[in-house]
């Protein structure tokens, strides 16, 4: 596998592992690290090997935004002519599943990246923040617009005009993440709920995982239209036939992707 200077990537099985490893500055996000994170999932989402992606940081912090050192001294002309952020926001395009497991801290662009992913299981570590405001800036990787579909307006209007941290209790309690872990345990547990999915049929999650992301684009009368029509389609696949088989003969099924 090609080596990365911004990233640690392996294989478990069939998880894709991403640990981003800047730790001198708390991970934070460089255009560097970006390219070389959309050359690795490009290369996990060609893998047919690979059914689940886990996006990881380090003890101290997943990762504490977009690097601001790299950032400072950008004009307008430049930020606009090469579409700043804009690549970052393909991490969000992904159609196999990703889950974020995050640990310390996820500020601004990391938290930003971590709500990227299908979800977020969080160590009792964790602390989530978009401080921008801090810095005379607003969220500008879909923080505003995905950090208040998560925890609704309120919270969200009050963590971007304030920067106030989350710890992960409340990320948990108002639904930002789905499970909060013993930081010891967090990238052990969120390999395995990764191997679970990646156990699935692997047509079925993405269809999947494309029904639920529906829901944040569309009305529900599209979305349960859309949910109606993908079901139906499930039913052309050897691994319905499998998966229900299965059942019906007690055994484990075995998912052939197709
Ligand atoms: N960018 C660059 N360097 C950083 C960043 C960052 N975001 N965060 C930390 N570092 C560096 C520090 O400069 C320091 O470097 P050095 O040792 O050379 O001085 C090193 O990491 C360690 O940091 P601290 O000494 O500050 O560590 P502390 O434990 O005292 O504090 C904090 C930890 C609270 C996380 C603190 O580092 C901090 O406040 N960091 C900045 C957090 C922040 O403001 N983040 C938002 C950045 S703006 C942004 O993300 C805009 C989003 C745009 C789109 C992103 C697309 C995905």
């Amino acid at each position: 596998m090609a080596s990365y200077e911004t990233l640690i990537v392996e294989t478990r099985g069939k998880v894709g592992l991403v640990t981003l490893n800047r730790p001198k500055a708390l991970n934070a996000l460089n255009s560097q690290l970006i390219a070389e994170l959309n050359t690795v999932l490009d290369g996990f989402e060609r893998d047919p090997g690979i059914g689940c992606i886990v996006i990881t940081g380090s003890e101290k912090a997943f990762a504490a935004g977009a690097d601001i050192m790299e950032m400072k001294d950008k004009t307008y002309p430049e930020s606009y002519l090469e579409d700043f952020i804009t690549s970052w926001d393909r991490v969000a395009q992904r159609r196999k599943p990703m889950i974020a497991a995050v640990a310390g801290f996820a500020l601004g662009g990391g938290c930003e990246l971590a709500m990227m992913c299908d979800f977020i299981l969080a160590a009792d570590t964790a602390k989530f923040g978009q401080p921008e405001i801090k810095l005379g800036v607003m969220p500008g990787a879909g923080g505003t617009q995905r950090l208040t579909r998560f925890v609704g307006k309120s919270k969200a209007m009050e963590m971007c005009l304030t920067g106030r941290m989350m710890d992960a209790a409340e990320a948990e309690r108002v639904g930002l993440v789905s499970r909060v872990i013993p930081a010891a345990e967090l990238v052990d547990e969120a390999v395995k709920v990764a191997s679970q999915i990646a156990d699935m049929s692997l047509p079925t999650v993405m269809m999947t995982k494309e029904s639920v992301n529906r829901s944040y684009e569309t009305t529900l009368a599209e979305g349960i239209r859309f949910e109606r029509r993908v079901f139906h389609a499930m039913f052309a696949l050897a691994d319905q036939k499998e998966g229900m088989g299965a059942f019906a003969e007690k055994r484990k099924p075995a998912f052939k992707n197709r």
